[in-house]
């Protein structure tokens, strides 16, 4: 079965996506998400211009020689751009090879260790008011667990950002504190710190929250230097999650093997695909480190799937982000996978289970977009 057709498909019903999509000769079609906000047409010239050229009369079956060929023949290796192309490719090929054998993409990776995914969603608001409206909104929409964000990222609806950390380590423990009070000691709790803080901070904010026993505090101190969490990981007990700008198994390797973290945080679409992450998470399960797959809105439908094919395989999954996309996007990309009683399932169509429709595609032009950022009260440039 070769590779007849490798096209690059850009759509923004609610927000830009890129998607590979390839044709074998027999006529299967496999999607692969190559989603990099805010950057999203390097991926596109990389692909097309690239990639795409070289697939062509390859063989679909051939996904470990695939991903070999890509990430060693290019000979510049790594990076976001780069782990994205791969990943969609490697997706692509998943969701061919699983369609061949008419069974969802979950039975050739082991088959299912679990009924469902633990789900969780984004809660926030200005003020506890709204932060209370929203965390009872999601749990009347099914969640059994909610990530909480309030007063800073999440809600800030314009480019730019005011950040005061002394003012963030002041208010956040009080919010939690506030949380527990209004809806128990069990509902499992997240919360992203999204990069903003020193090692020093991170490890004065995870102390602090531990009375409130979260699921686990994300992206605590930018991890480029992963020996800075050997800091944060001596003063508090604080479940960590790390990973989502990660992009190969060398980002992670101390984190991993020195038991940092509890949560590597990569999707299947920034991580070079299933292939790679399963790599990741092999090596994150030898030190009893879990999955907590990224997966917002920026993270299409296509790339979600295959993160919930490859989480109910494997055994250290621990728990599936699902920042959940809008109608104009579901009526681009039809899902199989389904949402109820707080967990996720992939389903069990052929593949991936997602198709892509191009007449609704083509109906949504991509729009340059860009993250917001966030600047201290002085002015200098900080983490968003
Ligand atoms: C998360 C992430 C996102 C990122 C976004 C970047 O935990 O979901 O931090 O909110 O900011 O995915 O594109
Ligand atoms: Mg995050």
């Amino acid at each position: 079965m070769l590779i007849e057709a490798a096209e690059v498909v850009v759509t923004n019903p609610d927000r830009n996506f890129v998607t590979l999509r390839l044709t074998t000769d027999d006529g299967l079609v496999g999607l692969g998400d190559a989603t990099l906000n805010g950057r999203e047409q390097a991926v596109v010239a990389y692909l097309a211009e690239h990639v795409a050229p070289l697939l062509i009369g390859r063989d679909a079956h051939a996904i470990e020689d695939t991903w070999q060929f890509l990430y060693r023949g290019a000979y510049w290796r790594r990076g976001p751009v780069t782990m994205a192309a791969i990943a969609a490719v490697d997706v692509a090929l998943w969701d061919i090879k699983a369609q061949a054998a008419g069974m969802p993409l979950y039975q050739l990776l082991g088959g299912a260790s679990r009924t469902g995914l633990l789900a969780y969603g984004h809660a926030s608001g200005r003020d506890l008011a709204e932060l209370s409206d929203s965390i009872r909104a999601l749990q009347a929409a099914g969640f059994g667990a909610i990530r909480v964000q309030t007063g800073v990222y999440g809600v800030a609806n314009d480019a730019s950002e005011v950040w005061d950390t002394a003012a963030y380590l002041r208010d956040l423990p009080g919010v939690f504190e506030a949380v527990r009070a209004e809806f128990g000691p069990s509902l499992p709790l997240l919360h992203d710190v999204h990069h903003r803080l020193t090692p020093i901070q991170a490890a004065r904010l995870g102390r602090a929250l531990e009375p409130y026993d979260l699921f686990w505090l994300e992206d605590c101190t930018p991890a480029e230097n992963q020996e800075a969490l050997r800091l944060v990981r001596s003063h508090t007990t604080t479940p960590l999650a790390i990973g989502e700008v990660f992009n190969t198994i060398w980002d992670y390797r101390s984190l991993l093997q020195e038991q940092l973290i509890d949560y590597a945080r990569s999707s299947v679409t920034h991580a070079g695909g299933i292939s790679h992450l399963r790599r990741i998470l092999d090596l994150a399960a030898l030190h009893q480190i879990k999955s907590g797959m990224h997966g917002p809105q920026d993270i299409s439908p296509v790339g979600m799937a295959a993160a919930l094919h490859l989480g109910l395989a494997i055994h250290n999954f621990g728990i599936q982000e699902y920042a959940r996309h809008g109608e104009r996007t579901n009526e681009v990309f039809r899902q199989s996978f389904t949402f109820s009683d707080g967990l996720l399932h992939p389903g069990s169509a052929p593949g991936i289970g997602v198709t892509l429709d191009a007449d609704a595609a083509g109906r949504y032009p991509y729009q340059a977009a860009y993250l917001p950022i966030a600047r201290l009260r002085d002015g200098t440039l900080h983490d968003w």
